[in-house]
């Protein structure tokens, strides 16, 4: 089977003290499974803030040798709707590959929705998008993170609108 194509959008903060580790594990893990190859880095805020996110994505790298593109992306929730590198590489790179580009999302999705904002083929383009959108304490919390943008983006203007808003809101008390 041919690996899949995967962009990972994410707020790494390995190595950061009191920081999550997990996204920096997720790139380690995407560039050595043959079950993957790794296409591209696009950086949010989360973790933490989306300059010191795309240092790390490049410590991470340059810790194996990779030479996968780094790009940063949306330093705040206001970013919500304006381009940045990661969101043009995003839109230029899932154009050019219809079909083809597996998105995992591990980060607020400020990127994702800005990137569904300016091109509306964009998730019809995307062979899959996957989505670590919470935490056991707070499920769901990526779509939350931008304020009302990213969930008005990527709930509402899209097909798959109704399956996502139901499994979004199931039994829980947004501010929606
Ligand atoms: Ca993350």
């Amino acid at each position: 089977m041919e690996p899949k194509r995967v962009i990972v959008d994410t707020d790494p903060a390995i190595g950061v003290r009191f920081r999550d580790l997990d996204d920096g594990l997720a790139i380690l893990m995407l560039l050595s499974s043959p079950e993957t190859t790794l296409e591209g880095i696009t950086v949010n805020f989360g973790n933490v803030g989306a300059s010191k996110g795309f240092q790390v994505a490049h410590e991470v790298l340059q810790l194996v040798g990779s030479n996968v593109p780094v790009y940063q992306g949306a330093a705040s929730r206001h970013d919500c709707g304006n381009i940045n590198p990661a969101v043009d590489y995003l839109i230029e790179t899932v154009r050019a590959n219809p079909g083809e580009i597996t998105l995992l999302a591990i980060a607020p999705l400020t990127n994702v929705a800005t990137a569904m904002m300016f091109d509306p083929d964009f998730a019809d383009n995307l062979k899959e998008l996957v989505i670590m959108g919470g935490t056991f304490n707070f499920p769901f919390f990526s779509f939350f993170f931008s304020q009302q943008c990213v969930f008005e983006i990527m709930i509402t203007r899209n097909e798959w609108q109704s399956q996502l808003y139901s499994i979004v809101t199931k039994g829980h008390d947004f501010p929606i």
